[in-house]
């Protein structure tokens, strides 16, 4: 047994998440512990908000509460949407925790001690009427490149230009559009990354065979770059105050913080059990830990350069990131996510729309792993309709449905395989190793098409075989065939079940079994599981079609492409 550590991007607290957040992090790194914990590793799975920094304190402001008030809200917000869409943490902490100042103070110190922590003043832009620095995203102005009036202070979002705020004409606040507004000196705290530059080169070089080739690349370009100082501190009250004497009025930038929040939130995980759980047995063990990290590409440089040399530099052995894996985004009906302009489905809307397990097979199955990929309420429809419904859910109900009205509610016992049956059962064997393979590599996208060749085998054998106008003249090898379904059926849901647990619980329920574990999984052995006079139950349909009414309905009411 290993024990994997598996982390996802911490979600920033202001705002819902919506579909794409969900499957740029949280919903694979879930499956991925889900499936771990079948392999019989034992899996720390941890996340949590991340809280600090401007963006929270612009939103608190906004709503008119208080930062503790706000993020308390937020975070119970997250919580649980999270849990409705099952996702199987052992800890979802925050980054504002005593536990994560205590890591925070821990590293800077040990930063300090070691020489890479520099003292830098540096110019910042301060808003007289709001009575603080603004970060240079909160200064709106016109680009002096292309004449774009809503430019902000660090890029034009119109000709994509990185900027000085100081380059912007008519410079505002975007807080409260003052624009008595002067640049002022500020001393600051810089991480001071060139002189870490060389060791985190030999530790990249570490990584090369096992990371992919997105983080290798981001990574490696980064180092050519060369890596420049990095301003720590900020000025700002929500945050951790800084613990160096004269530097007691500003606290940690939110990049800082936020990736200690990892070890914060298992510090968090472990108080929360004393006796039984030491966060050192995971975060300083790293010959022992495989530690996974998930998260949206745009995030990859601060998990591949900045946070590893920030570990580095403490010269204390941390359990460092193994793999990286890194996600493009989900599109919406041809365009962006947005809550202002109400285009998009949000996770808790979601999950009053559908059952979770159908929102985490399609965003699974379509995971944007190598490129964007795009959600419509067609495609999802589609796959409802198709593989979900059409596929897995008939193939269950037709099975037993069939087996009770004929044989009764009891698993028909007796008789052989023949030919047809050894070649289902090796069409599966085959399919069901890629399918492991591929999670064991986090190939999502082809262990879902693994996985739905599988559900398909099952219809095409039944296709093929015929029980029902078998049973008329043999009424035993009507038997054989119905009982391999119904070991089909247990089968389906033991694979199906990191993706879509509670589909897989009533699928095994259904049948009075139990989630078995997958590392022993094979299938001569799961073939003929149930032998033979167990009861089982017809219950319910697994899911619901989505009708053409009911598709409408959707696109009115969360925008699609026209
Ligand atoms: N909150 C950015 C994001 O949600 C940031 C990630 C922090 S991970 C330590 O995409
Ligand atoms: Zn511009």
């Amino acid at each position: 047994m290993s024990k994997i550590l598996v982390t996802s991007a911490l979600p920033y607290i202001n705002g819902v998440p919506h579909l794409g957040h969900m499957v740029g992090c949280l919903l694979p790194s879930d499956i991925y512990a889900r499936f771990m914990r079948m392999m019989e590793n034992e899996v720390l799975y941890i996340a949590g908000t991340d809280e600090h920094g401007t963006t929270s304190e612009v939103g608190a402001l906004k709503a008119g509460m208080s930062i503790e008030e706000y993020c308390d809200m937020y975070h119970q917000k997250h919580a649980q949407t999270y849990k409705d869409f099952r996702l199987s943490f052992d800890c979802f902490g925050r980054t504002s925790s005593e536990e994560n100042k205590e890591a925070t103070y821990h590293i800077f110190e040990q930063l300090d001690k070691n020489g890479y922590i520099e003292e830098r003043t540096i110019k910042q832009v301060y808003s007289i009427d709001d009575k603080m620095f603004l970060a240079d995203r909160y200064i709106t102005g016109t680009c002096p490149y292309c004449g774009y009036d809503k430019a902000r202070g660090d890029q034009c979002e119109n000709c994509t230009k990185v900027l000085e705020p100081t380059d912007l004409k008519d410079a505002r606040s975007s807080i409260s559009g003052s624009k008595n507004l002067e640049v002022r000196e500020t001393k600051h705290l810089f991480l001071n990354l060139p002189k870490l530059q060389k060791e985190l080169e030999a530790w990249v070089k570490t990584k090369e065979p096992f990371w992919p080739d997105v983080a290798y690349t981001i990574a490696q370009k980064w180092l050519k770059e060369g890596l420049q100082e990095r301003c720590i501190t900020r000025d700002l009250k929500w945050g951790f105050p800084v613990n160096k004497p004269g530097y007691e009025d500003k606290v940690f930038y939110v990049w800082f913080d936020a990736p200690i929040g990892y070890i914060g939130i298992t510090k968090q995980w472990e108080a929360q059990n004393k006796a039984e759980r030491n966060w050192k047995d995971w975060w300083m063990n790293p010959d022992e830990v495989r530690h996974v990290e998930f998260m949206g590409k745009d995030n990859v440089p601060y998990h591949s350069i900045t946070f590893p040399a920030t570990l580095l530099g403490t010269k204390e052995n941390w359990t460092q990131v193994d793999f990286l894996k890194g996600f493009s985004y989900l599109t919406y009906e041809g365009g962006k996510f947005s809550k202002s302009e109400n285009r998009g489905i949000f996770a808790e809307d979601a999950v009053k729309e559908f059952d979770a397990d159908y929102w985490r097979y399609w965003l699974i199955a379509n995971a944007p792993e190598s490129s964007d990929s795009a959600f419509t309420w067609d495609l999802f429809a589609g796959a409802v309709n198709k593989d979900l419904n059409g596929v897995l859910g008939n193939f269950v109900s037709r099975v037993l449905k069939m087996t009770s009205s004929k044989l009764g509610n009891i698993v028909p016992e007796g008789g052989e395989n023949i030919e047809v049956d050894n070649q289902l059962i090796a069409t599966i064997r085959e399919k069901t190793d890629n399918y492991i393979k591929y999670m064991e590599l986090m190939e999502f996208r082809k262990a879902m098409a693994e996985l739905r060749a599988i559900w398909v085998e099952g219809n095409n054998y039944i296709s093929v075989t015929e029980p029902w106008a078998v049973i008329k003249t043999d009424e035993q090898r009507a038997k054989v065939i119905l009982r391999n379904c119904i070991n089909l059926i247990r089968i389906f849901a033991i694979l199906s079940a990191p993706i879509m647990p509670n589909v897989a619980q009533k699928m095994l329920d259904k049948l009075g079994q139990k989630l078995i574990s997958l590392k022993n999984f094979g299938i001569e052995k799961e073939m003929t599981a149930l032998k033979g006079g167990e009861s089982f139950e017809v219950g319910d349909m697994l899911f619901e079609r989505i009708s053409d009414d009911k598709l409408n309905e959707l696109k009115e009411k969360y925008g699609s492409a026209k």
